[in-house]
């Protein structure tokens, strides 16, 4: 029978502290978090996939995943100041595993939350909702750390998977603020983090007026609200 344990398949004899360095501990520390981000890849897809087929409709635009890499663990490990062992690292960092979906609309977004957090074997951990509640800095997401069993051949490992659903313009915004904030080393120039801030609010109200529009065309038409839950039809 399979038994339940944290994704910490490590080898006892050796010295924790290491395992960020050892290919083959770190190796087999990631391979619960690939598995977990597949299963819920799935799940995704076969959202859209149904989406597609049923509606002709699907409120997911675009997915990427990614696993985070040894350096990326270990610099959000120093942020945090967490030890850089296999328990405090899957204990303290939730975005080992990350899945990014992309929506044309807000009200997809809590669409897609919904239909997740609804599913049997998903366990939501935390949700982090920057876009009722942006960040100062102007970021909107919606950010769900959820925790999925993955059956091994000997134990179940839960293991935790960050999803992080947003527009396709909050995902714009993101995606260059990021390579501002990388290309000045996080000391950005105020009159750029100003124009960024700027920015996110027309992101803002282009969401909005892309998602009335949208609202109005599916008055006259219907396909959306058909093919949407009533309460999200109207969400916006
Ligand atoms: P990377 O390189 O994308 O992985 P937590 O993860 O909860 O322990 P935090 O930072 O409080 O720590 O969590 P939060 O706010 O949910 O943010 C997690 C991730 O959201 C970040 O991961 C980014 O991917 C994204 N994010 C959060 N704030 C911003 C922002 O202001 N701008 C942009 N572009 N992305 C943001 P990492 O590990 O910081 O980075």
């Amino acid at each position: 029978m399979n038994t339940t344990t944290r994704p910490v398949p490590l080898h006892q004899d050796r010295e924790p502290r290491d395992f960020l360095d050892s290919v083959d501990d770190f190796g087999r520390f990631m391979m619960s978090y690939k598995f977990g981000l597949d299963e819920v890849m799935t799940k995704v897809n076969i959202l859209r996939e149904e989406f597609n087929y049923t509606h002709s409709y699907s409120p997911i635009e675009h997915v990427r995943s990614r696993l985070k890499s040894a350096d990326s663990i270990r610099n959000k490990a120093i942020r945090k100041g967490c030890e850089f062992t296999a328990i405090d690292v899957s204990e303290r960092i939730s975005d080992i595993a990350g899945i990014r979906i992309t929506c044309s609309f807000i009200a997809d977004t809590y669409v897609i939350r919904d239909m997740l957090a609804r599913q049997d074997d998903i366990t939501v951990l935390e949700v982090k909702d920057y876009i009722a509640s942006p960040k100062p800095n102007g970021y909107q997401s919606l950010h769900m750390v959820i925790e999925i069993p993955v059956f091994m051949s000997d134990r179940v490992v839960p293991v935790r998977v960050e999803i992080q659903i947003r527009t396709v313009a909050m995902d714009f915004w993101a995606s260059v603020e990021h390579k501002v904030y990388y290309k000045y080393d996080g000391e950005v120039p105020r009159e750029l983090l100003d124009e960024l801030k700027d920015a996110a609010e027309a992101v803002n109200r282009l969401d909005l007026k892309m998602e009335r529009l949208y609202d109005e065309v599916a008055r006259l038409e219907s396909p959306r609200d058909a093919a949407l839950p009533p309460e999200t039809a109207q969400a916006s």
